[in-house]
């Protein structure tokens, strides 16, 4: 019998199903469910794919957040090319916003080791990736949406944020820093 022709057996569904082909199906289950049980131990123990809460916004409201932010809190600004991008320290345990647009991660944050903040992020445009280095944690960021992450820093220093979604001709020069200090 070949896969081209009807079935010789009308009533295939009633053959038997042979041995090699239940013990590769056995094999196949078992892997997925290895699979499906990896997503959550890697959400605990990877220490990468961090909890995330996610709430509908536009992109207005939420640059609207941003400015409030930086008039509220900048301490000093860094020149990046041509643009003063403000640096902003805002209190501890409060919640502190990033946009990201063609092609930047506006503004630049300092943080205080071992405090907690809540960090907002969300797109002006369309899709960015938000990929923290050199600690490796990475967030798609999407336009009309704001994900909310809860970080505390534990070591001081400078990240670097770099995009990893590919977002067009300057997509290799979006780049937005976050400082930790002692
Ligand atoms: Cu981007």
């Amino acid at each position: 019998m070949s896969a081209i022709l009807p079935p010789s057996e009308q009533v295939w569904w009633k053959t038997p199903v042979g041995k090699e082909e239940i013990v590769w199906i056995a094999l196949a289950l078992t892997w997925c469910l290895i699979m499906f049980a990896m997503m959550p131990i890697w959400h605990v123990y990877g220490k990468q794919n961090l909890s995330n809460e996610a709430y509908k916004t536009t992109p207005v409201q939420y640059e609207a957040k941003v400015k409030a932010m930086v008039e509220q809190h900048t301490i000093r600004t860094q020149s990046v090319g041509e643009m003063d991008v403000p640096v902003v320290a805002p209190p501890a345990g409060s919640d502190v916003y990033i946009l990201g647009r063609l092609w930047s991660w506006y503004p630049m944050l300092e943080f205080k080791k071992g405090e907690s903040y809540r960090l907002h992020l969300s797109s002006l445009d369309w899709q960015h990736g938000f990929s923290l280095q050199p600690i490796n944690i990475n967030l798609q960021i999407v336009p009309e949406y704001e994900t909310v992450i809860t970080i505390t820093p534990d070591t001081s220093g400078e990240f670097t944020i770099v995009c990893n979604e590919y977002c067009g001709i300057l997509h290799h020069t979006m780049l937005g820093k976050i400082y930790v200090t002692e």
